[in-house]
């Protein structure tokens, strides 16, 4: 106990230890190794400890110790995160607080159509339990099989339903959180209409884990889709991507539940790294969209509704070629070169990626513009536009030229302009009235990025908030905005 009669940093960590016991700590290097690290290697962090709290309770009471310490806590779920929000500060002062043994589903009411579960569940058990329930949780993402629910609040992830369902921060009705002062806000509210002065829950949604650790929260379900059918398009041309799009949310009565756009070097990419994977259009044609229709009603009548819009579109010339998943090994198929992206683009060297969004009219302008400025920047350079376009959100990710050295020091000295294509890239965006982060936060990655394209009254309102619930900052520091 020091002067204060407080408990220094040490005791800190030792009383956290005692408090969970042995099951609920982690600090042998080895296997800390993995909480200090994030998907695409851009971040490697340093920690005291890594805790493991099984509780609500546990929770609050490791915040209050924090708290009466000032030792910094970085909440981490599944660790998929791609803007190093989850990887603790390289300065080693700070614990890592990892909710993955809070993954209990505490209760599902069909009837609500609500369920409610801890932070720590992962994203694919949700799923399933819905599923089980007859119902649908529609968050759906690459990384769903790891990332846990807390993490996906806590970023507001969007992924493949958003132009049907909506991005997290739409599927929550409530949360519980632990506050940075160690005090639990008991906001589990199962309520469709509750219209009593601010919604606290927002500002924890997308906090990316700065104004608290959210510790459990009810879900919004949906009814059950009992027919889905998937194809993919082939475009002549890039411009007409969203003209489709709009045709296609009319003439399926607005069941449109995926629009996902594919280049051709994704197919090329997909089909030559990864394993079994089909190219399911014997042509060639430069971009494609991945489409899927869904319906809580069994009728036939989706498959009858692409059929028809497949036909009507290609007769218009909007589209020149296309299959529809003749089976769920088909559908899977398509799905996988889609979920492949990424993994596919390790395998071309360096990458340097944007997650942008821009209104979904301009869509096309923004891909078009923005191709034609990096290909003059940096002749060679292989755009890869891909993603979420029926929600406006473009991955526009940029690999290294051909026939450069893709381990070695081109990769190095490519990656090194990452910041000379944010200038381009985002500065295209901003003009069209876009976001520099659509969908995967703002972390460490864009934290200074983000001082250019925010006002100051919208940087000073986020700092006030952060002030007024963690005034000693030590929760989640230097993610988002800057540590004071
Ligand atoms: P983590 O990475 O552990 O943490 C992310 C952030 O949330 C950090 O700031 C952390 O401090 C905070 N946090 C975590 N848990 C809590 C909690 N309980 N309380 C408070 N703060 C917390 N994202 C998309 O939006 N759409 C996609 O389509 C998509 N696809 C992906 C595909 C792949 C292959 C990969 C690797 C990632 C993808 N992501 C996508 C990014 C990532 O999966 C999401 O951001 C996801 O929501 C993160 O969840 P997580 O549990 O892994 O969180
Ligand atoms: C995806 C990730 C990169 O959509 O967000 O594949
Ligand atoms: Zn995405």
């Amino acid at each position: 106990v020091n002067d204060a009669g407080r408990l220094s940093i040490d005791e800190t960590v030792e009383r956290i230890k005692a408090l969970v016991g042995p099951k609920g700590w982690v600090s042998d290097p080895n296997d800390i190794e993995p909480y200090l690290v994030e998907p695409r290697g851009l971040f490697h962090g340093a920690t005291r400890l890594v805790v493991r709290p099984a509780s609500t309770a546990d929770v609050a009471a490791i915040v209050t110790l924090c708290a009466a310490a000032k030792l910094p806590i970085v909440p981490q779920g599944g660790n998929t995160g791609l803007v190093g929000a989850q990887v603790p500060p390289e300065n080693g002062n700070n614990i890592v607080v990892s909710l993955q043994r809070m993954n209990k589903i505490r209760a599902v009411d069909p009837l609500n159509y609500t369920m409610t579960v801890e932070a720590g569940v992962i994203l694919a058990d949700i799923q399933k339990a819905a599923e089980e329930a007859d119902r649908l949780f529609p968050l759906s993402l690459g990384a769903e099989g790891s990332c846990r629910i807390g993490g996906n609040l806590s970023t507001n992830a969007g992924g493949v339903g958003v132009l049907r369902y909506g991005n997290t921060r739409d599927l929550a009705l409530g949360l519980e959180v632990v506050l940075p002062d160690g005090r639990i806000w008991d906001g589990l509210r199962a309520l469709r209409k509750d219209n009593t002065g601010y919604d606290l829950k927002q500002l924890f949604i997308g906090g990316e884990g700065t104004l608290g650790i959210i510790t459990a929260a009810v879900l919004k379900l949906f009814p059950r889709p009992r027919e889905i059918e998937t194809a993919m398009i082939a475009l002549a041309n890039v411009d007409d991507v969203m003209e489709i799009f709009a045709r296609a949310r009319a003439a399926s009565g607005d069941q449109l539940t995926a629009f996902e756009l594919i280049p051709r070097f994704g197919i090329e990419m997909t089909t030559q790294h990864l394993h079994g994977i089909s190219d399911p259009i014997a042509a060639a044609y430069p971009w494609y969209v991945l489409l899927e229709i869904s319906s809580s009603e069994a009728s036939g009548a989706s498959r009858a509704k692409l059929e028809n819009f497949l036909a009507a579109q290609i007769e218009a010339g909007l589209v020149v070629d296309g299959v529809i998943a003749a089976s769920a090994a088909q559908a899977a198929n398509i799905w996988r070169i889609r979920d492949g992206m990424t993994e596919a683009q390790g395998y071309e060297g360096g990458s340097i990626k944007h997650d942008v969004s821009v209104p979904v009219s301009r869509v096309a302008e923004f891909i078009r513009t923005a191709m034609a400025a990096v290909e003059a920047r940096l002749p060679g350079i292989r755009p890869c536009p891909f993603g979420h376009v029926g929600d406006g959100n473009i991955h526009f990710n940029l690999s290294q030229p051909k026939g450069a050295d893709p381990k070695g020091v081109d990769k190095a000295a490519y990656l090194a302009r990452w910041g000379e294509f944010n200038d381009i890239v985002h500065g295209i965006v901003a003009a069209l009235g876009g976001s520099i982060s659509a969908e995967h936060g703002i972390g460490r990655l864009k934290r200074d990025e983000i001082t250019h394209y925010k006002s100051p009254l919208e940087l000073d309102l986020m700092r006030k908030i952060k002030h007024a619930l963690d005034p000693d900052g030590i929760m989640n520091p230097g993610k988002v905005i800057a540590a004071e």
